[in-house]
């Protein structure tokens, strides 16, 4: 059975607190359960100031079978930050202030180590973009069969150096980028003309994610918009235009684990057979997980928190 983590963000203290109470004990440097195993949905790094750390304790956990993790859009970022377009010119990822900005925490702690960021990076590239386990399916944003068909279809799976031989796949205008972003950054939706908003980075903002579990024809925007106060205030009430898809997972699938929503408050399912993990343990959140137990009907008692 799964213990399913949220993201981590470099807080090494809160994922110790986490793994100690969900019954995890080092042994030989490597955190185990004796008979559980822990599956990270992604954003191992940045914002929290023990990215290298927290890095090396979940890889320790995957090589030892103790754990799986999949790709976070952080580690899809970093891999893009350190890889030289071989196009020409820059990074797969520029290197812009606000991507920077956004790396910076990790940076700083591989100071120093440059060799294990390299080895890091190359680690990260072998991360799945999601998993299918045993009765659960695991993605970092958005389960979207017709971004996940893209993907496969595309071969990107088949090459440990995919990103210098598929670099479309940072390239939100192309196919392959486009359904790797859904999959990692969740389905985003422009705004009414006129409505922005800021994010919890303070960068301007014109789309806004929705909850792609739960998408119907006539359902209003403060119904299907997920995002910060800032967003909620800015909605209008009014319903989502005709022509926008009608998103929705089925109550029958397996659960579904994710993260990426930034969520606050009580952790709970966001329905029968739909969690997301992540409720902000670098902004002053939790670190949460889900107890998994085999059940179909999510219960609000497996899940586990800790404060960040
Ligand atoms: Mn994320």
């Amino acid at each position: 059975m799964y213990d399913l983590i949220g993201h981590v963000h470099g807080e090494l203290d809160a994922l110790e607190r986490l793994l100690r109470k969900l019954g995890y004990r080092q042994d030989a440097g490597v955190w185990r359960h004796p008979d559980r195993q822990a599956v990270f949905v992604g954003d191992l790094i940045d914002r929290g100031d023990q990215s290298r750390q927290v890095v090396a304790t979940v890889r320790a956990m995957v090589a030892a079978g103790s754990a799986h993790c999949i790709m976070g859009n952080h580690e899809f970022n970093a891999i893009g930050f350190h890889t030289p377009d071989p196009r020409g010119g820059g990074y797969l990822r520029p290197r812009s202030d606000k991507n920077h900005r956004q790396h910076a925490a990790t940076l700083e702690s591989y100071r120093g180590h440059a060799a294990q960021l390299a080895d890091d990076v190359a680690w990260f590239q072998g991360l799945p973009f999601w998993l299918a386990l045993d009765g659960v399916r695991v993605v970092h944003a958005a389960w979207s069969p017709e971004a996940m068909a893209v993907v496969e279809a595309s071969g990107v799976r088949e090459r440990r150096d995919w990103p210098t031989a598929f670099p479309e796949a940072f390239d939100e205008s192309a196919s392959l980028g486009a359904a790797l972003s859904e999959v990692l950054k969740g389905v985003e939706w422009a705004l009414p003309d006129g409505v922005s908003f800021r994010d919890k980075d303070g960068n301007h903002r014109t789309e806004a994610r929705v909850a792609w579990w739960q998408v119907a024809p006539g359902d209003r925007w403060p119904a299907v918009a997920m995002g910060p106060p800032s967003l909620t205030a800015a909605l209008p009430d009014e319903a989502i235009p005709a022509h926008y898809p009608v998103l929705q997972y089925p109550a029958e699938a397996p659960p579904v684990f994710f993260g990426h929503y930034w969520l606050w408050g009580e952790p709970s399912s966001l329905a029968t057979n739909v969690a997301c993990l992540d409720y902000s343990v670098a902004k002053g959140g939790q670190l949460v997980a889900y107890r998994w137990a085999g059940e179909q009907r999510l219960q609000r008692a497996h899940f586990v928190a800790v404060a960040g």
